[in-house]
């Protein structure tokens, strides 16, 4: 019989590189999707087949974390030997403007999760993954952070994942349910939101190499993150739930890098360099060298921008982690470094961009 496993936010970025780890490791997947007007499983769409497919082992059902209901039905009709909570309003600046909303899925969405494996007789049946954040460590009191080090959280997000990261625990000492927390720090991919730095900039970029746009608008670009690969990530969310007992880890790679950086490396990937002039608010990129032919910039051409609304109300300023732990006891190591990261990215973003071009050339004009 084959492992069944559950994936909330199995529609977002982490939720499909498990859902496609899951499968190939011959899981049953079953995955909690929201109602939404527009179709929202691109993401998955090339591993999902119709559940009338005698083959399908990919099964979606609605839900919402902020309903109690639809989630104890599903755990009561699937019967999940794993559980992995992903889904969650995962934007931090989105988290100052919904702040309620945020600490409704995130912080009493995976009580709600807890509460369905208790009441329904599953503790000794069903493992339970939290997906915990560096954003816990918020203004940080020790670098690197590592599994001991005290928290500080600075936006609705991190407060209501607080509460997920001690609910979890609670869940595990009071009943001794295997329940652990992953502490991840950022991860990224080409399936990353359009809305997260890194995203923004490949993409913002990549349209404008092909004169798509003119200029990509960011915040803060002295932030410091310890960037790794969401497909290195995954695996270790799975490894979590394999162990003789529950623990929590914390994922980084110990690399760190600035917002800055990030633009400058992603700039060099497609072909051109980043100087910057200006100051503060006024800081601007321009494209110094270019060195690729083909590409729509002009050296001297402005490409980046700053606009303070995309400043947070509290920022964390740099994260940088310690996985000592997940190396020593798990045998983990990132294996996806942070140039391959942005190459990935860039090259993705770059192709569709040059998609959508060569659709505006040889749309016929009249
Ligand atoms: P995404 O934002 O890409 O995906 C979030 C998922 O949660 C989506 O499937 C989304 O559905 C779903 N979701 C959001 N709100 C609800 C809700 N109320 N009910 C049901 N589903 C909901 O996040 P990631 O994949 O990047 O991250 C996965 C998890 O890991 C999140 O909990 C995040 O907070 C956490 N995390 C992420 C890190 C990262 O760097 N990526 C680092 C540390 C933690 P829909 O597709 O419909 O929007
Ligand atoms: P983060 O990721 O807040 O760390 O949360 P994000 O990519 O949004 O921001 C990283 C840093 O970049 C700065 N920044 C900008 N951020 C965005 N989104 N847009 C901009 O234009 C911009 N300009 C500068 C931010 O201020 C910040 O300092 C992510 C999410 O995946 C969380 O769910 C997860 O828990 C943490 O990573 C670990």
């Amino acid at each position: 019989m084959s492992k069944r496993a559950l994936i909330t936010g199995i529609t977002g970025q982490d939720g499909a590189y498990l859902a496609d780890l899951l499968l190939q490791k011959g899981y049953e997947v079953h995955g909690i999707r929201r109602r939404t007007s527009l179709f929202n499983t691109a993401r998955i769409d090339h591993i999902y087949r119709d559940s009338h497919d005698p083959d399908a082992k990919l099964f979606l059902h609605h839900g919402d974390m902020t309903d109690s209901s639809s989630l104890l039905n599903v755990v009561a009709k699937v019967q999940p030997d794993e559980i992995y909570n992903l889904a969650a309003q995962s934007h931090v600046a989105v988290s100052f403007e919904q702040p309620e909303y945020t600490a409704n899925a995130d912080a009493l969405g995976p009580l709600r999760l807890l509460e369905a494996i208790r009441t329904l007789g599953l503790v000794s049946k069903t493992r339970f993954y939290q997906a915990s954040t560096s954003e816990l460590f918020g203004k940080v009191q020790e670098t690197p952070q590592r599994e001991t080090t005290p928290f500080y959280p600075r936006s609705p997000y991190g407060v209501a994942k607080l509460y997920a990261y001690w609910i979890t625990i609670n869940y595990r000492e009071a009943y001794g349910l295997y329940a652990c927390n992953g502490i991840l720090f950022n991860h990224e991919s080409p399936k990353r939101g359009e809305l997260f730095v890194t995203r923004k900039i490949t993409r913002g970029l990549a349209r404008v190499a092909h004169g798509l746009e003119n200029c990509v608008f960011l915040g803060n670009l002295d932030a410091r993150r310890d960037w790794g690969d969401a497909r290195d990530y995954v695996e270790m969310q799975w490894l979590m739930l394999q162990q003789e007992e529950a623990r929590d880890y914390v994922i980084a790679t110990g690399e760190q890098h600035t917002v800055r950086e990030f633009v400058e490396a992603t700039a060099r990937h497609m072909g051109f360099a980043i100087d910057w002039y200006g100051e503060g608010v006024h800081e601007c990129g321009r494209v110094g060298a270019v060195m690729r032919d083909g590409l729509h910039v002009q050296a001297g051409q402005t490409v980046v921008r700053i606009d303070p609304r995309y400043f947070r109300p509290a920022e964390v300023e740099t994260l940088l982690g310690d996985a000592s732990r997940a190396r020593e006891e798990l045998g983990w190591e990132p294996r996806i470094g942070f140039e391959q990261l942005v190459a990935d990215m860039a090259n993705h973003d770059l192709a569709a961009a040059a998609l959508e071009r060569s659709r505006i050339d040889t749309t016929p004009h009249t």
